[in-house]
């Protein structure tokens, strides 16, 4: 099965929204095979946020995401990756589809409640940066 990342970001966090969002995906008939909760160190950050190096809001979003302990998890399914893309919706809350998490909780593009994994190949790489094949129950 298909596996993504999940990240709940510090604004959900801060909101006591990260049981709403996971529950989310598995009432979408996804499965979490991998869960923790962890405060990302700087370099934690920049090597999950890597590909956006040279973007100018790099610096913020490594800010932003390592301002509070958040909650990592990774779920299963037919075309995981798509599928949580689309229950999360896009990037920024304000173009965010009806009923899409980022439309429902999220505050503005950097304060957009959740990550996830953009292809099955990120996936694999963002994975391996927060879990050791041993946290995952596939
Ligand atoms: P997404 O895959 O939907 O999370 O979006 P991107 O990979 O394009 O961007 C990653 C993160 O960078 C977003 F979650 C929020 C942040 N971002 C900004 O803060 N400002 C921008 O203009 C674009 C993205």
């Amino acid at each position: 099965m298909e596996k993504s990342l999940v990240l709940i970001k510090p604004d959900a966090m801060e909101r006591r929204l990260a049981t709403e969002i996971l529950s989310r995906l598995e009432s979408a008939g996804l499965k979490m095979v991998a869960l923790r909760m962890l405060h990302m160190d700087r370099a934690l950050a920049e090597q999950h946020y890597a590909i956006h190096r040279d973007k100018p809001f790099f610096g913020d979003l490594v800010d932003y995401i390592i301002s509070t302990p958040i909650v990592a998890a990774v779920f299963a399914g037919d075309n995981a990756v798509v599928r949580i893309r689309e229950l999360m919706g896009a990037t920024d809350p304000a173009k965010a589809a009806e009923g899409t998490i980022r439309k429902d909780f999220g505050l503005d593009i950097q304060r957009n409640s959740t990550h996830a994994s953009d292809s099955p190949e990120n996936a694999v790489k963002e994975i391996g940066i927060f879990f050791t094949s041993k946290e995952i129950f596939d």
